[in-house]
Protein backbone atom coordinates (compact mmCIF):
# COMPACT_ATOMS: atom_id res chain seq x y z
CA UNK A 1 0.00 0.00 0.00
CA UNK A 2 0.97 3.27 -0.82
CA UNK A 3 0.11 6.99 0.97
CA UNK A 4 0.28 9.98 -0.59
CA UNK A 5 -0.53 13.70 -0.23
CA UNK A 6 -3.46 15.72 -2.04
CA UNK A 7 -3.79 19.41 -1.52
CA UNK A 8 -7.07 21.16 -2.90
CA UNK A 9 -5.91 24.68 -3.27
CA UNK A 10 -7.67 28.19 -2.23
CA UNK A 11 -9.00 28.14 -6.03
CA UNK A 12 -10.97 24.41 -5.34
CA UNK A 13 -11.89 25.59 -2.10
CA UNK A 14 -13.37 29.06 -3.54
CA UNK A 15 -15.25 27.83 -6.06
CA UNK A 16 -17.12 24.78 -3.94
CA UNK A 17 -14.93 22.03 -5.73
CA UNK A 18 -13.93 20.07 -2.58
CA UNK A 19 -17.07 17.79 -2.67
CA UNK A 20 -16.84 17.24 -6.56
CA UNK A 21 -13.24 17.12 -6.14
CA UNK A 22 -13.14 14.77 -2.87
CA UNK A 23 -15.90 12.39 -4.46
CA UNK A 24 -13.43 11.27 -7.27
CA UNK A 25 -10.69 10.49 -5.27
CA UNK A 26 -13.07 8.21 -3.13
CA UNK A 27 -15.46 6.82 -5.78
CA UNK A 28 -12.33 5.38 -7.33
CA UNK A 29 -11.59 3.57 -4.04
CA UNK A 30 -8.70 5.64 -2.29
CA UNK A 31 -8.52 5.11 1.46
CA UNK A 32 -9.19 9.11 3.23
CA UNK A 33 -6.66 8.71 6.14
CA UNK A 34 -6.57 12.16 7.23
CA UNK A 35 -8.54 15.87 6.19
CA UNK A 36 -7.41 19.03 7.52
CA UNK A 37 -8.95 22.53 6.29
CA UNK A 38 -6.04 25.33 7.08
CA UNK A 39 -4.89 28.67 5.63
CA UNK A 40 -1.35 27.34 6.43
CA UNK A 41 1.60 29.48 7.56
CA UNK A 42 3.76 31.04 5.18
CA UNK A 43 6.21 28.82 6.64
CA UNK A 44 4.77 25.56 5.49
CA UNK A 45 3.82 26.43 2.17
CA UNK A 46 7.57 27.68 1.30
CA UNK A 47 8.80 24.89 2.91
CA UNK A 48 6.76 22.83 0.79
CA UNK A 49 7.49 24.61 -2.65
CA UNK A 50 10.89 24.83 -1.66
CA UNK A 51 12.16 22.93 -5.31
CA UNK A 52 10.33 25.90 -6.70
CA UNK A 53 12.09 28.69 -5.10
CA UNK A 54 14.54 29.69 -7.87
CA UNK A 55 10.95 29.25 -10.77
CA UNK A 56 9.95 32.81 -11.98
CA UNK A 57 6.27 31.60 -10.55
CA UNK A 58 7.08 30.69 -6.88
CA UNK A 59 6.61 34.50 -5.55
CA UNK A 60 3.20 33.64 -7.03
CA UNK A 61 2.58 30.81 -5.99
CA UNK A 62 3.09 31.16 -2.67
CA UNK A 63 1.13 34.17 -2.40
CA UNK A 64 -1.60 32.03 -3.94
CA UNK A 65 -1.51 29.10 -1.98
CA UNK A 66 -1.60 31.24 1.53
CA UNK A 67 -4.83 33.40 0.00
CA UNK A 68 -7.56 31.17 1.85
CA UNK A 69 -8.20 27.87 3.29
CA UNK A 70 -6.55 24.97 1.84
CA UNK A 71 -7.59 21.27 1.95
CA UNK A 72 -4.95 19.21 2.92
CA UNK A 73 -5.41 15.08 2.47
CA UNK A 74 -3.58 11.62 3.21
CA UNK A 75 -5.20 8.95 0.94
CA UNK A 76 -4.33 5.59 0.97
CA UNK A 77 -4.34 2.68 -1.87
CA UNK A 78 -2.17 0.36 -3.68
CA UNK A 79 0.36 2.31 -6.30
CA UNK A 80 -2.09 5.31 -4.87
CA UNK A 81 0.66 8.40 -5.88
CA UNK A 82 0.74 7.71 -9.45
CA UNK A 83 -2.89 6.65 -9.39
CA UNK A 84 -3.96 10.01 -7.74
CA UNK A 85 -1.26 11.80 -10.55
CA UNK A 86 -3.53 10.26 -13.28
CA UNK A 87 -6.77 10.93 -11.55
CA UNK A 88 -5.69 14.42 -11.22
CA UNK A 89 -4.53 15.28 -14.79
CA UNK A 90 -1.67 17.53 -16.22
CA UNK A 91 -0.45 20.95 -14.74
CA UNK A 92 -1.83 23.02 -17.30
CA UNK A 93 -5.43 22.72 -16.88
CA UNK A 94 -6.26 23.80 -20.63
CA UNK A 95 -4.10 20.83 -21.76
CA UNK A 96 -5.11 18.06 -19.65
CA UNK A 97 -7.36 15.67 -20.39
CA UNK A 98 -11.00 15.27 -20.34
CA UNK A 99 -11.64 13.20 -17.67
CA UNK A 100 -9.00 14.38 -15.00
CA UNK A 101 -9.90 16.59 -12.34
CA UNK A 102 -8.23 19.43 -13.71
CA UNK A 103 -9.72 19.13 -17.38
CA UNK A 104 -12.93 18.88 -16.05
CA UNK A 105 -12.77 22.05 -14.03
CA UNK A 106 -10.14 24.31 -14.39
CA UNK A 107 -8.54 26.54 -17.40
CA UNK A 108 -5.61 27.68 -15.85
CA UNK A 109 -1.85 26.66 -15.43
CA UNK A 110 -1.45 28.23 -12.08
CA UNK A 111 -4.70 27.97 -10.48
CA UNK A 112 -4.63 24.18 -10.63
CA UNK A 113 -7.01 23.10 -8.12
CA UNK A 114 -5.21 19.90 -7.07
CA UNK A 115 -1.53 19.19 -5.66
CA UNK A 116 -0.84 15.65 -5.59
CA UNK A 117 2.57 14.09 -4.68
CA UNK A 118 5.07 13.07 -7.58
CA UNK A 119 7.18 10.28 -5.57
CA UNK A 120 7.16 8.19 -2.84
CA UNK A 121 9.67 10.44 -1.65
CA UNK A 122 8.18 13.51 -2.32
CA UNK A 123 4.87 11.94 -0.59
CA UNK A 124 6.62 11.07 2.88
CA UNK A 125 8.50 14.81 3.15
CA UNK A 126 4.72 16.20 2.07
CA UNK A 127 2.89 14.34 4.46
CA UNK A 128 5.00 14.48 7.51
CA UNK A 129 4.47 18.59 6.97
CA UNK A 130 0.98 18.82 6.72
CA UNK A 131 0.04 15.78 8.34
CA UNK A 132 3.02 15.11 11.07
CA UNK A 133 1.61 15.79 14.50
CA UNK A 134 0.32 12.71 16.26
CA UNK A 135 -3.35 11.65 15.82
CA UNK A 136 -3.50 13.38 12.35
CA UNK A 137 -3.74 9.99 10.72
CA UNK A 138 -6.40 7.56 11.12
CA UNK A 139 -5.69 3.87 10.73
CA UNK A 140 -9.02 2.22 9.39
CA UNK A 141 -10.32 -0.66 7.25
CA UNK A 142 -12.87 0.11 4.81
CA UNK A 143 -15.28 -2.70 5.10
CA UNK A 144 -15.93 -2.92 0.94
CA UNK A 145 -12.01 -3.48 0.97
CA UNK A 146 -12.62 -6.96 -0.19
CA UNK A 147 -15.11 -6.02 -3.11
CA UNK A 148 -12.21 -3.10 -4.14
CA UNK A 149 -8.98 -5.36 -4.49
CA UNK A 150 -8.66 -9.05 -4.99
CA UNK A 151 -7.02 -8.92 -1.32
CA UNK A 152 -5.15 -12.49 -2.26
CA UNK A 153 -3.79 -11.16 -5.42
CA UNK A 154 -3.10 -7.65 -4.71
CA UNK A 155 -3.01 -6.83 -1.10
CA UNK A 156 -0.80 -9.95 -0.40
P1 LIG B 1 2.22 19.56 -10.53
O1 LIG B 1 1.37 20.17 -9.44
O2 LIG B 1 1.41 19.23 -11.76
O3 LIG B 1 3.10 18.44 -10.07
P2 LIG B 1 4.63 21.18 -10.48
O4 LIG B 1 5.03 20.46 -9.23
O5 LIG B 1 5.55 21.20 -11.65
O6 LIG B 1 3.20 20.73 -11.00
O7 LIG B 1 4.37 22.70 -10.10
C1 LIG B 1 3.84 23.05 -8.86
C2 LIG B 1 2.79 24.11 -9.05
O8 LIG B 1 3.40 25.28 -9.56
C3 LIG B 1 1.72 23.73 -10.08
N1 LIG B 1 0.66 22.96 -9.50
C4 LIG B 1 1.27 25.10 -10.56
O9 LIG B 1 0.30 25.65 -9.69
C5 LIG B 1 2.53 25.93 -10.48
N2 LIG B 1 3.22 25.99 -11.76
C6 LIG B 1 4.05 25.08 -12.30
N3 LIG B 1 4.53 25.49 -13.48
C7 LIG B 1 3.98 26.73 -13.67
C8 LIG B 1 4.11 27.71 -14.71
N4 LIG B 1 4.89 27.49 -15.77
N5 LIG B 1 3.39 28.85 -14.58
C9 LIG B 1 2.61 29.06 -13.50
N6 LIG B 1 2.47 28.19 -12.49
C10 LIG B 1 3.14 27.04 -12.57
Amino acid sequence: MERTLVLLKPDAVQRHLIGPILTRFEQKGLKLVGLKLRCFPLETIQQHYSDHASKPFYRNLVGFMTSGPVVAMAFDGRDAIPVVRALVGATNAREAAPGTIRGDFGMSFSNNMVHASDSPGAAAKELELFFGEPDDLIDWEPVDLGWSYNIEEELS
